[in-house]
């Protein structure tokens, strides 16, 4: 599925499009079902350490991290996809329909960026917005993660959610066009985030997002996470992609060739390669590469 001209024009004017119905339960499927089983593993092991009580073992994907997070806040400590390390996640990065996408907006060369990240946004029942963390990103743009070496590449961002993100289960919002003005400084108190007096004052939008839609976002563009309210658990993908040959913004961890039209034959297809350079990156006294 290609991104039709109305779509492309509509990233290009606002600096993000919600795509609709793009990935099948074929491609989500696998991935998920992955999830669950590292889900299962580590709640066996706590079971066994008696870090929880209740392994909840009939509870459907949606809601049984949340029953075992409630027992061990331990549960989603480092439960990211360059901690777990899937199989089904590596074949996932490469999927044929996201490439089809990501090649309307950033042609044929296409690398997986480094910057990526499975989020278990948990019920939240607190007065106000959640706080800020893994769970609630506060108003950033994605550059701000990134070292300035990348600042003229093109990265962009594929946000899908892994149930329907609704206003309830917790979306982004996102400032419409605000891309435009480029890098805003960044504070990291509170959480990577804009500062304050120059955060656009257009209002933002909501971005829900069915399962198998997508959101694409600028790495300018100013977006934030909101609580939710629900009783799931709202799993996300945040993905990205840069054109091959661009600074990743992280160059301590491992970018690949996802897709390339001239040398088909340097896309990384070897799942083994993948964690070993992952496994090797992480290894190395922790670097970071947050702008402000
Ligand atoms: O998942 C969220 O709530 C926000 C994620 C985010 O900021 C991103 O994917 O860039
Ligand atoms: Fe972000």
């Amino acid at each position: 599925m290609a991104l039709t001209l109305e779509q492309i024009i509509d990233f290009q004017t606002n600096g993000y499009v919600i795509v609709e119905d793009v990935l099948t339960e074929d491609d989500l499927g696998p991935v998920i079902r992955e999830i669950e089983r590292l889900i299962d593993e580590r709640a066996r092991a706590y079971h066994a350490d008696g870090r929880i009580t209740e392994l909840h073992e009939d509870e459907p994907f949606e809601r049984r991290f949340a029953l075992l997070h409630a027992q061990c806040p331990d549960m989603n400590r480092g439960f990211d996809i360059m901690q777990l390390l899937g199989r089904e996640m590596f074949a996932f990065l490469t999927n044929q329909r996201l490439l089809d996408i990501a090649e309307c907006l950033l042609g044929r060369e296409l690398s997986c960026n480094p910057i990526q990240h499975l989020r278990s946004k948990m019920p939240w029942k607190g007065e106000g917005e959640q706080s800020a963390g893994m769970e609630n990103v506060p108003w950033h743009q994605d550059a701000a993660v990134t070292s300035p070496d990348s600042e003229a590449s093109e990265m962009i961002t594929f946000w899908l959610p892994l149930v329907d993100a609704t206003k309830e289960t917790g979306c982004m919002e996102i400032i419409p066009g605000a891309f435009k003005g480029g890098y805003l400084k960044h504070q990291a108190e509170g959480g990577t985030t804009i500062v304050k007096e120059l955060l656009p004052s257009d209002p933002p939008i909501t971005a829900e997002c069915r399962k198998g839609g997508i959101v694409i976002m600028n790495k300018y563009t100013p977006h934030r996470g909101t609580s939710n309210r629900s009783d799931i658990v709202r799993w996300s993908l945040d993905l990205r992609y840069h054109k091959t040959g661009a600074a990743s913004g992280r160059d301590f961890h491992p970018s690949f060739v996802a897709r390339s039209a001239s040398r088909p034959e340097s896309v990384l297809g070897d799942y083994e390669v993948w964690r070993t350079l992952w496994k090797e990156a992480l290894a190395k006294p922790a670097q970071k590469a947050h702008r402000v």
